[in-house]
């Protein structure tokens, strides 16, 4: 799947702006409405969610479908070239139509799709119809809740005058995730032509041996012909060159990709009349015995769960806060984030490889997990969507170096049914392997859990542990905290595979302070860390701390929320707390490489 890029055979018309926009109702929009103009159009900006853009609680709590429409006309020297429409992401389910007729629909809001629309193009002014469900239920990933059951309220079963409320209470999202179901054209649409023979596909895997830097690729094309690649080192000079579909190069005196120290090269294909440059890295990445390598050397990860998400654009893409972002991740000395908790923004990616900024690659497949009440793997209707969307996310991101390694899931059961968790994850596992010509390692991130029972996370090449021992749980007593943290430690000592937290952390009210150092206090936050880091800095198995989270970011409201989620180092407009300042000092000491050995 290639990013849309303008060169000397492609052009590339970016359909962003204000759109029309109109909500419709939940189980359905009327189609007619793609016929013409919107009926009662409001304005819209795309691409970002749509919830936060107007003061209007009905879009920030709506439920089902809206509609976005815009017209465009296209220059007319383009319309003898192939032309495709490509959404970079429609949270969560998309119909797309144009000039009134069906297009092309879409389940996966967090991945892109395209379309050639050669046959559906009006010489004249073209009108593209978008319509978007935010539904999440049984059948989706994320996951949402059937039946009117909330995440964060207790919502006290079997007393009658709540079960009836619930039976009657407006129709609603009840996301089994933590976080806001902003929806809506959250990134780029654009339209792109090719040469109708073109190159369609570029696989890279890389290697390197002294100091020559092999390049294996894989070409697909539409159309027959000779294939020809260039490699460029930065300066555009061309340092290896081949033919054929698929082949080696070999680059003399190669300059790696490393985390901190980012090197790209680009392979310019070249078939026909069609172009494309793909961008590289030379790097490699291998699990042997607890290690994580990179480039062979011993990596330690140093960074956070993230989350896309910022006033008013909610979950769109906003490459400014994108900069900002890595420039922060790179004040605090860390190295690294997950893609928590679904696929990002292309380019995102983009700018963790020119940065050298490390990134674990998730799929959208949180909220897995009925709290042990029900076995998720028989209720939800998720299986063949989930293999969808692990496959296209692959497709996706398999050539930039910044990422190492594939997250199946966020903290599914694993505990209560984990013959079935296997049954059901260990193929994904298997197919994630399949489907990358890199064969990164492949993990799944699993939830405070009884880790004895739990047999699929050790299964993983890397065992990856979300942890909230001082918060969740002995909640306040960091001492405690310490003993539990450390009674798990010595089991995964016995597992012998490399061991990280994805998640540990403290919601912390910015401002408040307490000479006790009492939960929620800034004090706790940064006491919280320091605690717990001095146990895992004594285990050579322990490969990474990833804090929960980042920023603070939105949520559903509930009683467990104070306007959104408080675990942010950084507040979410973006300002250090004080355990930011901490890690700051700490990470800048612990080096990227051979920090446990
Ligand atoms: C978790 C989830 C994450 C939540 C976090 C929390 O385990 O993976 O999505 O936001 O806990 O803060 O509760």
């Amino acid at each position: 799947m290639l990013y849309p890029k303008m060169n000397r055979s492609r052009m590339v018309f970016d359909l962003g702006g204000v759109w029309d926009f109109q909500t419709a109702g939940a189980a359905d929009w009327p189609h007619e409405w793609a016929q013409g103009p919107l009926p009662e159009p409001m304005t819209m900006a795309v691409p970002a969610s749509y919830n936060d853009q107007k003061d209007d609680v009905n879009l920030r709590a709506h439920y089902g479908w809206a509609v976005y429409q815009r017209t465009f006309t296209l220059p007319r020297q383009v319309l003898d070239q192939r032309v495709v429409l490509r959404f970079g992401a429609v949270t969560h389910h998309a119909q797309v139509y144009l000039n009134g007729k069906e297009l092309v629909e879409n389940r996966c809001g967090f991945l892109p799709f395209m379309v050639q629309v050669n046959e559906f193009l009006a010489p004249g002014e073209n009108r593209l119809t978008v319509a978007v469900d935010n539904r999440v239920d049984f059948s989706t990933l994320p996951v949402g809740n059937e039946g009117g059951v909330a995440f964060f309220g207790s919502d006290n079963p079997g007393i009658p005058s709540i079960e009836l409320a619930k039976t009657r209470c407006r129709p609603q999202n009840r996301p089994n995730f933590d976080f806001f179901n902003y929806a809506g054209i959250t990134r780029p649409v654009v339209l792109y032509t090719t040469p109708w023979d073109h190159v369609r596909d570029i696989s890279i895997v890389t290697d390197f041996a002294g100091t020559d830097g092999f390049v294996d690729y894989t070409i697909g094309t539409a159309g027959t012909g000779e294939v020809r690649v260039e490699a460029l080192d930065e300066e555009g000079k061309v340092v290896a060159q081949g033919s054929g579909h698929k082949g080696r190069l070999t680059i003399p005196n190669v300059r790696l990709w490393e985390p901190g120290a980012a090197y790209l090269y680009r392979l310019r294909v070249l078939f026909q009349e069609d172009e494309y440059e793909q961008t590289f890295g030379v790097r490699t990445v291998k699990v042997e015995g607890d290690k994580f390598l990179i480039n062979g050397k011993p990596f330690y990860f140093k960074g956070f769960g993230k989350h896309e998400d910022s006033f008013f654009h909610g979950r769109g893409l906003d490459q400014c806060l994108n900069v900002k972002d890595i420039s922060l991740i790179r004040w605090l000395g860390a190295n690294s984030f997950r893609t928590s908790h679904y696929p990002y923004a292309e380019e995102m990616y983009d700018l963790c490889d020119r940065e050298g900024i490390v990134v674990i690659d998730e799929t959208p497949a949180v909220g897995i997990n009925a709290g042990g009440a029900q076995n998720p793997y028989e209720v939800m209707r998720i299986h063949d969507h989930h293999w969808a969307v692990l496959r296209s996310m692959i497709e996706r991101d398999q050539n930039h170096p910044c990422v190492v390694m594939w997250s199946i899931a966020n903290e599914p059961d694993t505990e209560h049914f984990p013959q079935a968790a296997y049954d059901y994850f260990y193929p994904l596992y298997e197919l994630a392997h399949a489907c990358d010509p890199q064969d990164r390692p492949v993990t799944l991130v699993c939830c405070q859990n009884d880790y004895t029972k739990d047999i699929i996370t050790r299964a993983m090449d890397v065992c990856c542990v979300n942890r909230y021992y001082g918060w969740y749980n002995l909640s306040g007593d960091l001492d405690a905290a310490c003993d539990a943290l450390n009674t798990e430690l010595d089991f995964w000592a016995k597992i012998g595979k490399p061991l990280m937290l994805t998640e540990y952390g403290a919601d912390t009210y910015p401002g408040v302070h307490n000479t006790n150092g009492e939960m929620f206090s800034e004090e706790y936050q940064l006491d919280y860390y320091a605690r717990l880091n001095a146990e895992l800095d004594k285990r050579p198995f322990f490969i990474g701390e990833q804090v929960w989270n980042f920023a603070d970011f939105a949520t559903i409201q509930g009683p467990m929320r104070v306007d959104g989620n408080k675990k942010g180092l950084l507040t979410r407009d973006r300002r250090p707390k004080l355990a930011a300042h901490y890690f700051r000092r700490r990470w800048n000491q612990i080096p990227n490489f051979g920090y446990k050995g």
